[in-house]
């Protein structure tokens, strides 16, 4: 095609990516996470820890000597961060511990249903008449599920709670306080937990779909090679090379949390905001949501179609 055709051609629909774009910056994202797992593991603390490093604003609006409470209850805190003029809110669940009980049994409801519910409610605002244009989302987008790190195996437990959260939501397991494993140990257990989920037959996150291109294909690749993330948490600011940095100082050492040498702390960070954000957010969408959406609908439906019957008896 010569330049003078093309130039008479050109309508200029190329501008939509630029028209989607200032869209979405204008409306910002929405990303939530729930963080699930027994007491005691450093759920509360490696919420914390995300908020206070990095992704918080320079202000600090986490003080770092807040101290750390015992959850008792299912709560949100949500934060707005905004970096190149992207707005993100944040919003991260944190859970009371569960499976501290001789009969476990069922402990793990409390969290399906909230899980659930946020379907429901997002289910509820796209069926009214007059739905927004937006709607509000506070489905969960991922789930943190916190691993005991024994070295040894996952409990019967773990299997059970990632199986039932599996079904609901994306699931991405870490090994809570892994400065208590040496560095064989946390790999050797890695490995073994990534076979134990196989053996389980627990399907997690990320799922391969049809459309995936090869790039995509490759993302999830090297996410599974490292899940679960070996973790660290910390409420406190440590000085390493007169820098001061989250870490956890014990009588050997210190760790520092976001060194990669140390822990995967920032593998997590960067896959929970620069990699897979998008990724997670669609998943929920699309195959969780979905599912949660088209099991409703269909009941509603039988319902409709059993209740004249029932009236003619
Ligand atoms: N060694 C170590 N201790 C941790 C870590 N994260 C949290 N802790 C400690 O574990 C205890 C329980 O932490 P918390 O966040 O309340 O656990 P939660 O019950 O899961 O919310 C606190 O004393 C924390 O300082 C970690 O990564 N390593
Ligand atoms: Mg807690």
């Amino acid at each position: 095609m010569s330049e003078e055709i093309r130039a008479q051609t050109y309508v200029g629909f190329d501008s939509i990516t630029q028209q989607i774009e200032h869209k979405l910056l204008k409306r910002g994202f929405q990303f939530n996470v729930i963080v699930v797992g027994q007491t005691g593991l450093g759920k509360s603390t490696l919420i914390n820890t995300i908020f206070a490093s990095h992704l918080i604003d320079s202000k600090g609006r986490f003080a770092s000597d807040e101290p750390v409470r015992q959850t008792t209850e299912i709560q949100a805190v949500s934060h707005v961060i905004v970096e190149n003029g992207v707005k993100l809110r944040l919003n991260i669940v944190d859970t009371p511990g569960y499976g501290d009980q001789i009969n476990n049994e069922g402990c793990w409801d409390p969290i399906i249903k909230y899980i659930k519910d946020q379907h429901s409610a997002y289910l509820r605002k796209e069926l009214t008449a007059m739905r927004d244009r937006y709607i509000q989302d506070t489905r969960i987008h991922c789930c943190l599920y916190f691993i005991n790190p024994t070295g040894h195996a996952l409990r019967p437990i773990d299997v059970i709670v990632m199986k039932k959260l599996s079904e609901v939501v994306n699931v991405v397991p870490v090994i809570a306080k892994s400065d208590s494993l040496t560095l064989e140990e946390r790999d050797r257990f890695k490995v073994k937990i990534r076979d134990e989920l196989i053996y389980n037959n627990i399907r997690l996150y990320p799922f391969d779909t049809d459309e995936d291109d090869e790039e995509e294909v490759q993302l999830n690749e090297t996410i599974r090679q490292i899940i679960p993330f070996a973790v660290v948490g910390s409420e406190n600011n440590v000085i390493i090379d007169g820098k001061s940095v989250r870490g956890r100082k014990n009588r050997w050492g210190v760790v520092n949390v976001e060194d990669a040498e140390h822990c995967e702390f920032m593998h997590l960070r960067n896959f929970l905001t620069r990699t897979h954000l998008q990724d997670l957010i669609e998943t929920t969408a699309q195959i969780h949501y979905e599912a949660f959406r088209s099991k409703q609908l269909l009941a509603l439906k039988e319902g409709a179609n059993q209740r004249p019957a029932a009236s003619q008896q």
